[in-house]
């Protein structure tokens, strides 16, 4: 086992990754910026490395300096957790340059599944459904054409290089396809250095299923269950649940089987997530494959009690998994709380947190790096903290929620609370009757 993990991240993940290190008798090392000094994750480390400027760019991003705190302080290991390098198959390549070892997927597993063209190619040849669409990349706007034509409208244009809606366009008729064409191009072009682009049918109004899973040195795969994040504003989750309320015993078992055909066509080391577009008519379809621990961890990990940073470690560390797959027997809800302002288009607020109470009792945990006298800065993620409500069913489990984010006291910015505290009085939310849609139309009062 490892003797000394580095931290490569910042929050609320920093300091789960190292509450659970302290747990497996591991010590830890953070890595800081300037304008983190005084943040919990420095403090609960074992040792604490400053690498640079408040920007990510000049920190948290900063290879060189990471490598750097990692070598001075003798790590063994680099935990990225999620988001800055955590999906970055240089930064893996570099770890095994140092003989460090990177806590997830190898550089190529990494490479297979962020271009989309490529992981849709082999989740075709794996046979995973996929949306139908172009044979690999459009080469005109004339192929562009004649393909929607042949589909049928509405169609969708995606970027290869893309994830997370970026260089996305919604093509409804013949006539905005020049233009999306065009600017779907740009767009990839100007965020990723690749303007490779591809088409699919447009699914319309579906719900984002996805399926946890695990893989080992060994070649050992199996699912942890599924997770349903339909409730997204710009893409950007804000809600997470298991089970999913769509879900049936028999797509399960259907979801999971695809999910770890994804990740065994890869040979897939680590914890990762298969994310699958699921129709009303309950078809499935790949959609990408997270090669990363997610935010929404938690709440796999309240449902099935398994300690999933625990898991990502111990595979690194070559111990084999069980291979056992987990189906959840209670419910958990998640709420992300975001310093932001739910009644200004969710702007950012960054500043300090002059009061603080943070609920507690039965059946909720909260997962934050926040404290009373605390400055959020400006120059990250505004999520602040993650509210998981566990209980028998998801009544209760929404209840428990309610309950939670009423005791919640942040003073000093403004939050999403008030925001989750309506969704969860929403009637079609509490009957499980939402798409990917539902925040688009959800009016706050
Ligand atoms: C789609 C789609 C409908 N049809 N693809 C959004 C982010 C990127 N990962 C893919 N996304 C979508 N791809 C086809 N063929 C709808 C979305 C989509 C979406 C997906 C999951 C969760 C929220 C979403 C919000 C808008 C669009």
């Amino acid at each position: 086992m490892f003797k000394k993990i580095l931290i490569a991240n910042r929050g609320e993940i920093a300091l789960r990754i190292i509450r659970t290190c302290r747990e497996m008798g591991i010590r830890t090392v953070a890595v800081y910026s300037t304008a983190d000094k005084e943040s919990l994750h420095v403090r609960f480390a074992d040792e604490a490395v400053c690498i640079g400027k408040p920007q990510s760019s000049d920190s948290y991003l900063n290879m060189q300096h990471i490598m750097a705190a990692a070598e001075i302080t003798n790590a063994d290991a680099i935990h990225p957790g999620y988001g800055f390098l955590a999906e970055n198959a240089a930064f893996a390549e570099i770890c095994a340059q140092y003989k460090i070892k990177f806590i997830g997927p190898t550089p190529a597993m990494i490479n297979a599944m962020g271009d989309k063209i490529t992981a849709k190619e082999t989740m075709i040849r794996a046979g995973v459904p996929v949306i139908p669409g172009s044979d690999g990349l459009l080469q005109s706007v004339e192929e562009a054409k004649k393909l929607a034509k042949d589909m049928g409208y509405p169609v969708i244009i995606k970027a290869t290089a893309g994830g997370g809606g970026k260089g996305m366009r919604v093509i409804w008729e013949e006539s905005e396809l020049d233009n999306a064409y065009t600017s779907a191009k740009m767009e990839a072009k100007a965020s990723f250095k690749n303007d490779g682009i591809y088409m699919e049918k447009f699914v319309e109004e579906p719900r984002h299923i996805e399926i946890q899973v695990a893989g080992d040195q060994f070649g050992t795969v199996c699912h942890l269950s599924e997770r349903d994040c339909s409730i997204q504003r710009r893409h950007q989750k804000l809600v997470e649940e298991s089970p999913s309320p769509f879900m049936t015993p028999e797509l399960r078992q259907r979801m999971g089987e695809a999910a770890i055909k994804a990740a065994a066509a890869i040979n897939y080391e680590s914890v990762g997530t298969i994310e699958f577009l699921v129709d009303k008519h309950r078809n499935f379809y790949f959609m990408e494959m997270n090669t990363r621990i997610q935010v929404e961890h938690g709440v796999t990990e309240e449902v099935i009690s398994y300690d999933l940073i625990k898991e990502q470690i111990k595979i690194a560390a070559g111990v084999p998994i069980s291979g056992k797959n987990y189906e959840p027997k209670i419910h958990a809800i998640e709420c992300r709380i975001n310093a932001e302002d739910p009644y200004n288009d969710f702007r950012p607020c960054p500043g300090k947190i002059t009061v603080l109470h943070t609920p507690g009792g039965h059946g909720v945990r909260v997962d934050s790096h926040i404290y009373a006298g605390y400055t959020i800065p400006p120059y990250y993620d505004s999520m602040i903290a993650k509210v998981i409500a566990v209980a028998q069913t998801r009544e209760e489990a929404i209840n428990t929620m309610e309950r939670a984010l009423s005791e919640y006291v942040i003073e000093g910015v403004k939050t999403t609370i008030p925001f989750h505290l309506q969704l969860m009085k929403n009637e079609d939310f509490r009957k499980g009757n939402f798409t990917t849609k539902f925040i688009e139309t959800f009016k706050l009062v």
